[in-house]
């Protein structure tokens, strides 16, 4: 999708004090609402930041594939199986458009599933829970893709262009995603008492976990600022789960079902909905490794990449048997009949 094989990745010095003209001229092109480009000058600190936020979303989309992978196989009807196949098969693809966008800030592959592998690198904290019923899929798809979507759209407009142009696409696939699981809800809610009951229990496990997959409250949001001066961010972490909050208490009384927080109300003076208290000691004890599935996710990861090690082998060894081809072929492909 991009490419990669950026040769200075915008990282040339800079002319004897023309440091403060050229940064200045970077955060002019952001707040014009210009596309930085991989080749284009930025400020070390700007690419870091996207390497983190880029990179964790990598992650999070190939690590979103576990708990919804772990019902293929018992999804209950053909249709709804071959949806759920697609579905996990394009969260893998996200990935894969993600960590392009990293590469062109001139990070490798390989150092970013180190990262992930060994534990050092963040994934949202939502996919460390556990899918215990069918419920779950219509819960997932409901929820978590409904927040990554709140989350995403904002991001098609993001200063870095790579991200921002991976994210149109993935934003797509997601709302078809959101609307499969909100069907599955429906069904389930119209269903039997079983059916029903299994349709609140998943979202009475669900619910908080998604108000936090926003991220820390603004006030204790280190990035924040930052990111949204340079337009890697255009909403904060704030504003996007009260937006999120607002859409979708109503589909939960559509449905039938009932959010599970007794303060919730609707606020007149601020046309929102207001929430009883997130329980942050729970975020944070995900983010550090202490949720239900976190160790469970990890070895699941490890395992597929252990797993998958004779094929990056086994292509590494065509391509050089194809480079020592056309070596000895004198750069000619047309004498192998290969294009
Ligand atoms: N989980 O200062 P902030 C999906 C970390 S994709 C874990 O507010 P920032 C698709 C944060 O990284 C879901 N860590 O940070 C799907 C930072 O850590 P660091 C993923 C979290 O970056 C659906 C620290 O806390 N989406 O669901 C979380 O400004 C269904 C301080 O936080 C994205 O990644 C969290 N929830 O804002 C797949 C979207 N929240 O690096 C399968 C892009 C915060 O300092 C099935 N990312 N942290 O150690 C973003 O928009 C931002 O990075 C935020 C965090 C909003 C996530």
């Amino acid at each position: 999708m991009y490419t990669q094989a950026l040769d200075t990745h915008g990282k040339e010095p800079l002319p004897a004090g023309e440091g403060g003209a050229v940064a200045q001229r970077f955060q002019a092109r952001v707040d014009a609402d210009e596309k930085i480009e991989p080749k284009d000058w930025m400020p070390d600190a700007y690419r870091q930041t996207l390497i983190r936020q880029i990179s964790q979303h990598a992650h999070s989309e190939i690590v979103g594939m576990l708990p919804e992978g772990n019902w293929i196989t018992r999804a209950p009807t053909l249709r709804r199986k071959a949806v759920l196949i697609a579905k996990v098969q394009d969260e893998g693809g996200h990935g894969m458009y993600l960590y392009s966008a990293a590469e062109t800030l001139g990070v490798a592959r390989a150092e970013l599933f180190e990262q992930l592998l060994s534990g050092a690198a963040k994934y949202s904290s939502i996919f460390n829970y556990p899918t215990l019923t069918w419920a779950d899929i219509g819960a997932i798809g409901w929820l978590v893709d409904g927040a990554a979507i709140m989350n995403q759209i904002p991001i098609c407009r993001c200063s870095y262009g790579p991200y921002a142009r991976a994210m149109v696409r993935i934003c797509k696939e997601e709302s078809f995603h959101q609307r499969q699981g909100f069907e599955i809800m429906l069904t389930l809610a119209r269903g039997s008492a079983a059916q029903r009951a299994m349709a609140q229990d998943a979202l009475n496990r669900w619910w908080w976990p998604s108000i936090m997959m926003f991220g820390p409250s603004d006030a204790d949001s280190k990035h924040t600022a930052q990111s949204m001066r340079w337009k890697i961010k255009r909403f904060s972490n704030d504003e996007l789960r009260q937006k999120f909050i607002d859409i979708t208490v109503p589909q939960a009384f559509f449905l039938g079902l009932a959010i599970p927080d007794r303060e919730l109300h609707w606020n007149e003076s601020t046309q929102h909905y207001d929430i009883g208290a997130i329980d942050w000691a729970e975020f944070h004890a995900v983010l550090k490794g202490n949720g239900p599935c976190n160790r469970e996710r990890l070895e699941a990861r490890r395992g597929a990449y252990e797993s998958g090690r004779w094929v990056r082998e086994a292509a590494a060894a065509h391509a050089a048997k194809e480079r020592a081809r056309t070596a000895s072929t004198g750069g000619s492909t047309a004498q192998t009949g290969r294009t």
